[in-house]
């Protein structure tokens, strides 16, 4: 029989997609929007009772109490499975940071094309972090010498990685009580592996501290180096003005999509983009230029640099090649669908795959090195130049939005106090009067199974009338930028008195866009030094700040849950839980129970899965609200702030229509209380 489909609407609140969702009908073409409906989640798969780790199984394990062939209970079997999708995310992560550490040691030996050490800056303070030397030496030597400690970080095999270094000092003693600091980064996540093959490891509560072990080699490790390195190489971010959404196609010119997640293919295809030989060769193709823009993190880390308008996030990586406008659609790794070439084979439209270890059937492998970079970025643009006259009919929907990202954490440092008092001494004043009631992190994917977009932006909204600083990465950053939530005074009147105060004496969106997901280790280093900073408590723990993936698919998401809760965060993830068949078949769940209760006793941090929207900010604000309470902050109310500035320019002239009014009665005027 067949499944009944959701309307456009029903599949995305965003404008752009359900416009191409409609197209697609038209088309009678499949997007991740159709196959979601068609296909139901396996439901013993959805529930975490099923183990497939052997060539006895696959074991299916429906009620309380069942075991696998081999004895293994559903808690031990959930936990396994937890563990191999944690070391899987740290691996995706872990693996780009290591790729850019091998670029900077080619860029730093002079063997690479088309790279250069961008932030010399931001270059010397890391290195001083781990007590490289700096002083009278050219960025080039620190660089290797920088190269070499982070190379080094994945192959170590005793000891610990070096990054751990930059956590809050009590939270590293916690980590060293707990024998969680990791040794490397590759073996963590070997031993990840061994632990759960079958007949190893089978405690839940022991496999569940090897993940969190392995989750720090991401947090605290690969993704650290990832991000240090792309601001070293490419620039650290700084407030630039973007725009996101489908309508950044253009229909009079040669459209490149980069799709994807490591900044050094996508840098270099900026660059000859602009470069006069690639210019001259597209107006020779008829059209007016090369338009650049990004999808999923690939988007993420142009926009935020260079300004290069993101198309769309995960889920729109189908529907920019439904437009019909897409040229190429330039890809590397991580979240790139499978079923881009097939969908692309209805068009003009050419998938490139670029990295060694990603390749598509029926797609066009340009493999990329850093040798070659400026070399091969010209190459790809020709090709997808050449394909310009190829181009059938187009569909761009007229929408898109303005945004200004790039908050990185040294420009937050140095947007609170400026060149010669920068700090974050702001910040924390603003939480500890009430004026921001706390911070939350809303970060993460797309999912299909959920309307697009609508968790992030519903949950972010709400929390932003509640006074709660809003700071974000990833799909869900795009999610807020289509909505205008990313853009200076945009929204204003939607957010809390006391939060708008600030955004508007700062001049700064209250949604901050921080990155890439990789660079949610930008959100742990303005907690550390929120920390550092003092009045807010000793440990991240303490912090009023809650993190929020209401739309996560990968298993990257659960890495990066995993070493925020090890970090001391509450961290609430939308939908339902990976393992929630033991709620439906038990009155105990193990796993739900470790994630909750038994890790916020071990790490002042816990992970819940939350399906409800309104339940989500709930919690979220009882967290902050239990948080400002513990460091005996004045309980947050939003009727005593929000009277400097605009409202209080309105207020003054509320006050001069009440002059002939008694004193009282114009007080009450000016401040909305009762005479
Ligand atoms: O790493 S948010 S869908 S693009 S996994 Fe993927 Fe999820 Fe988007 Fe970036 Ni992060």
């Amino acid at each position: 029989m067949a499944r009944k489909q959701r309307s456009p609407e029903e599949r995305s609140i965003d404008p752009a997609s359900q416009q191409m969702l409609i197209r697609a009908d038209e088309l009678k073409l499949e997007t991740a929007f159709h196959r979601a409906d068609n296909m139901a989640a396996c439901p013993i798969g959805a529930d975490g009772m099923c183990c497939k780790l052997c060539g006895m199984g696959p074991c299916r394990l429906t009620k309380d109490g069942s075991t696998g062939i081999c004895g293994a209970t559903i808690d031990t079997i959930q936990a396994r499975n937890f563990v191999r999708h944690v070391a899987a995310g740290a691996a995706a992560h872990s693996d780009h940071g290591r790729d850019m550490a091998f670029t900077l040691k080619a860029v730093a030996n002079g063997e690479t094309e088309g790279y250069v050490l961008r932030d010399i800056a931001k270059l010397r303070t890391v290195a001083t972090k781990y007590d490289i030397a700096v002083e009278g030496r050219s960025p080039e030597e620190i660089a290797n010498e920088l190269a070499d400690l982070c190379i080094a970080q994945f192959g170590q095999q005793r000891g610990t990685i070096v990054p751990i270094k930059r956590a809050p000092a009590k939270r590293q003693k916690l980590w060293e009580e707990q024998d969680l600091i990791p040794r490397g980064l590759d073996r963590e996540v070997v031993e990840a592996l061994h632990r759960t093959h079958i007949g190893d490891d089978q405690e839940v509560g022991h496999l569940l501290h090897h993940a969190v072990r392995t989750s720090l080699t991401d947090g605290w490790g690969g993704s650290l180096i990832a991000t240090d390195i792309s601001d070293i190489l490419f620039g650290t971010p700084a407030p630039i003005l973007g725009e996101a959404n489908l309508g950044v196609l253009k229909d009079d010119m040669v459209n490149v999509v980069v799709h994807g997640h490591e900044p050094t293919l996508s840098e270099m295809i900026v660059a000859a983009s602009q470069d006069p030989d690639i210019v001259a060769y597209a107006e020779a193709a008829g059209a007016k230029g090369v338009n650049l823009s990004g999808i999923c993190c690939t988007a993420n880390e142009v926009l935020m640099r260079q300004g290069v308008p993101a198309a769309g996030n995960f889920l729109q990586q189908e529907l920019a090649i439904l437009t019909g406008a897409v040229e190429a659609m330039v890809v590397d790794v991580q979240c790139i669908m499978q079923a881009l070439v097939g969908l692309a084979e209805n068009f003009h439209t050419k998938v490139i795959t670029t990295s060694p270890k990603v390749k598509i059937k029926g797609a066009t492998h340009i493999e990329f090195n850093e040798h070659k970079a400026l070399t091969i970025a010209k190459n790809i643009l020709r090709e997808a130049i050449d394909n310009y006259k190829n181009r059938g009919e187009i569909e761009i929907p007229n929408i898109r939005e303005s945004l200004v990202p790039g908050f990185s954490h040294e420009y937050i440092n140095y947007m609170l106090g400026g060149s010669y008092r920068s700090s974050f001494r702001p910040l924390n004043d603003a939480v500890m009067s009430g004026r921001i009631r706390g911070i939350a992190a809303i970060v993460g994917c797309n999912n299909p199974r959920s309307p697009q977009d609508y968790l992030h932006t519903h949950v972010t909204k709400a929390l932003l009338k509640q006074d709660v600083l809003v700071v974000e990465t990833g799909c869900g950053a795009i999610a807020s930028a289509k909505l205008g939530l990313l853009l200076g005074e945009a929204g204003l009147d939607q957010v809390g008195p006391g939060l708008r105060e600030i955004c508007e004496t700062i001049g700064i969106p209250p949604v901050l866009h921080m990155g890439s997901c990789v660079d949610n280790t930008r959100i742990l280093t303005v907690l550390t030094q929120i920390v550092e900073e003092g009045g807010l408590g000793d440990d991240i723990d303490q912090v009023p700040a809650v993190g929020l993936a209401p739309e996560w698919m990968s298993e990257k998401a659960l890495t990066i849950a995993t070493y925020c809760v090890a970090s001391g965060a509450y961290v609430i993830f939308g939908g339902s839980s990976p393992f929630s068949g033991m709620e439906k078949v038990s009155d105990s769940d193990l796993m739900l129970k470790y994630m909750s209760e038994d890790w916020e006793e071990l790490y002042g941090g816990k992970l819940e899965f939350i399906g409800d929207p309104d339940e989500m900010i709930k919690k979220t604000l009882e967290h902050i609200d239990k948080k400002r309470a513990a460091l005996k902050l004045p309980e947050y109310d939003p009727t005593r702030f929000g009277q400097s500035g605009d409202d209080r320019m309105i207020a003054m002239e509320t006050l001069s229509s009440t002059e002939s009014l008694p004193l009282a009665e114009q007080q009450a005027a000016l401040y909305g209380v009762p005479a």
